[in-house]
């Protein structure tokens, strides 16, 4: 008998606390997993909840009320393919897939066009907040047709985290709007953990105690940084591991893992030449960490300062936290940026203001300072950077010498800050009325004939000069 509202494949971590999630708004859920014995224990160890566990897709299928709502919380990839691909002989036309997953926008765009031609229909959603998000509630960004949106929007809306009585969900656009603004979240995010470590890594370099350190993040989350990954660092500082006493943190290798958002990111602004910089670096830092065995080498062999403090503790915590205030303003310029050249280039019809509204909940870069971009795009929805908004630009402003410091200081000592350097560098150079690259486009006319424009003649007239000819 159809009698589930909502159906979900994939009962790892994801699809698990989603499927409580819905269940608890009083929505009636079917699930699947592969592996048979994972749905069986879920749903037993669930006993009272409006859950049905099915062995087979048809059974699964056969459970749900129509039009069919059914989430695909899957590995990203093939495992995602082969899900639609035993679907579409059980669906019915108008039934509804969503990939829930951390799928790549243009997988999205293709299923999307794939499963139209089968007369389903396709919504790409990527949903964000880890576990927790997931079972408490998520930040949600939903891409396909306005119309599918429409249908889900009840169960979305339910289940998403509410900020102001607001869900943090809103139809983000067509095809693989969702997932695209979800993999700039993503790169986002690997923007303030980076910017995060580099605070830490001039603290310990200062000889704070990872306790002092900790005293420090709790209270920057009660200001301008507030934010849930300022709160996580403090907790995380705060732990002591139970057989040594020791902080966990100084326990753990330093090598980084990604899953790789972060390097699609990357390819994709590299591809539409916007520049971002500090997410750049966080993704590198990443890659660096991870070279581990090399730097344990270049440690002994390549010389440099050691770094030593001997100044005022208090002073430097507050130039580190206007250090950190400005590059996060910087990667966030950065990624909105990036999200409304793709916009624009796609015809997505992307609300700037709106998708960093729906990412103050729910979502690991929640921060109390997205409602400053919020703002900043209401009252200017054709903002063409974040750092010329009025309020970005006085932070930018009141912070910058501290922040030209602490990039100094930390360069002097040979403290690693690629983070802070690149966002430092790429507010300098946005800054510039004259950058040296008429020196190289000299250059390039000089080897290659590629022709130059001259500041004392029109725009867009072309010139060459016959260079010397350079002999060797
Ligand atoms: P995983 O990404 O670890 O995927 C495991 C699930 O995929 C299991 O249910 C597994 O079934 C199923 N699966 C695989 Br693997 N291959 C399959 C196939 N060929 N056919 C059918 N099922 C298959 O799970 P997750 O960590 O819950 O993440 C789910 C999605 O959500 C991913 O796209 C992830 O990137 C995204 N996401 C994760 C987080 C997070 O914090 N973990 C946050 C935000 C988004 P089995 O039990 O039979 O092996």
């Amino acid at each position: 008998m159809s009698q589930s509202d909502f159906g979900l494949i994939g009962l790892a971590v994801m699809g698990q606390n989603l499927v409580l999630n819905v269940e608890s708004r009083g929505f009636t859920v079917s699930v699947y997993n592969r592996t048979t014995a994972t749905t069986e224990e879920f749903v037993s160890r669930h006993p009272g909840k409006r859950l049905i566990g099915a062995k087979t897709l048809e059974e699964f299928v056969g459970s749900l009320k129509r039009p069919r709502k059914i989430q695909i919380m899957v590995k990203a990839g093939g495992p995602v393919d082969a899900v639609i691909e035993q679907l579409i002989p059980l669906l019915d036309p108008d039934d509804i897939i969503i990939d829930g997953g951390n799928s790549l926008y243009t997988d999205t765009e293709r299923r999307d066009a794939y499963l139209a031609s089968k007369g389903l229909r396709f919504i790409g959603a990527g949903v964000s907040g880890g576990e927790e998000g997931a079972r408490k509630g998520p930040s949600i960004m939903p891409g396909g047709p306005a119309s599918t949106w429409e249908v889900m929007k009840p169960i979305f809306e339910s289940i998403a985290a509410k900020v102001d009585g607001e869900p943090c969900v809103i139809h983000i656009g067509p095809g693989g709007a969702g997932h695209y603004v979800k993999m700039i979240h993503n790169g986002i995010e690997y923007g303030d953990m980076q910017l995060i470590c580099e605070a830490y890594n001039i603290f310990k370099h200062a000889g704070f105690t990872t306790a002092e350190m900790a005293a420090i993040f709790n209270e920057w989350n009660e200001g301008d940084l507030q934010s849930y990954l300022i709160q996580i660092t403090g907790k995380a500082l705060e732990q002591k591991d139970p057989q040594t006493g020791t902080p966990v943190v100084e326990l753990i290798v330093d090598k980084a893992g990604q899953k790789g958002t972060g390097q699609w990111t990357l390819l994709n602004a590299a591809e539409n030449a916007v520049v971002i910089s500090t997410i750049n670096a966080a993704v590198e830092a990443r890659i660096l960490s991870s070279q581990r065995a090399q730097r344990l080498v270049a440690s002994r062999e390549l010389s440099g300062p050691v770094p030593a403090f001997s100044g005022d503790r208090a002073a430097l915590v507050r130039k580190v936290h206007d250090a950190l205030y400005a590059s996060k303003i910087i990667s966030y310029a950065q990624g909105l940026d990036l999200i409304k050249t793709m916009g624009e280039k796609k015809q997505w019809g992307l609300d700037l203001g709106r998708i960093a509204s729906i990412w103050r909940g729910g979502c690991i870069i929640r921060a109390r300072f997205l409602n400053r971009i919020t703002d900043a795009y209401r009252a200017n929805p054709g903002l063409v950077n974040l750092m010329l908004d009025p309020f970005f630009k006085n932070i930018l402003n009141t912070t910058q010498q501290n922040w030209r410091e602490v990039v100094a200081e930390a360069t002097l000592q040979g403290i690693p800050v690629p983070a802070f350097s690149a966002s430092l560098g790429y507010y300098d150079s946005y800054r510039a009325e004259r950058l040296p690259a008429n020196l190289l486009q000299a250059q390039r006319d000089f080897f290659g004939a590629h022709t130059y424009e001259r500041l004392d003649k029109p725009e867009g007239e072309m010139f060459h000069t016959d260079w010397p000819e350079v002999i060797g």
